[in-house]
């Protein structure tokens, strides 16, 4: 049997974006350093890496859908936080969201990875911004980076 998956390697001429929801951006910039650290730590050069900012996950998939439109990118990765108990329409956002992201990214065939967290409060999503469950928007790029490869390798 063929085994056809995409290896953890950057070529270092990958054109990525990070688009991320401001909205609890005390999470979210942590989010966006895992991101940014584990981009640079498989070889991406820090110069093809650009950080679009939206005021919340609500917006992400507006902006992905102008990002990929542009042809600049090669993959682009999201992140965001919704937080159930500061949102009383957290099912909506967090949606909207995710069905938005898979969306844009069918349409334009390029790797697209969703860091959006989803938490019922601030405590869970701390853990998951870089302490004890480790850093989603690091897992996010770190996923880009797999799929960049296998749809090299699919051709
Ligand atoms: N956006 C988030 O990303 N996370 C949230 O928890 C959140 N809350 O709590 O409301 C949130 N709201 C803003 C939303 O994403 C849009 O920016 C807003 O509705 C304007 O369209």
């Amino acid at each position: 049997m063929n085994i056809i998956e995409g290896k953890l390697r950057l070529k270092g001429d990958e054109k990525v974006a990070i688009i991320n929801g401001r909205f609890n951006h005390i999470i979210t910039d942590r989010l966006v350093e895992g991101a940014k650290d584990a981009f640079v730590r498989h070889g991406g050069d820090d110069k093809n890496l650009d950080l679009i900012l939206v005021p919340g996950a609500f917006e992400i998939p507006f902006a992905l859908e102008k990002a990929l439109a542009t042809g600049r990118y090669d993959a682009v990765c999201c992140v965001g936080a919704v937080i159930r108990g500061a949102t009383p329409h957290f099912d909506y956002i967090s949606a909207e969201a995710t069905k938005g992201i898979a969306t844009v990214a069918l349409k334009y065939g390029k790797p697209v990875s969703n860091g959006v967290l989803t938490t019922d409060t601030i405590e869970q999503a701390i853990e998951r911004a870089g302490s004890k469950v480790g850093n989603k928007g690091a897992e996010a790029m770190v996923t880009i980076i797999e799929m960049l490869d296998l749809y090299s390798e699919l051709g």
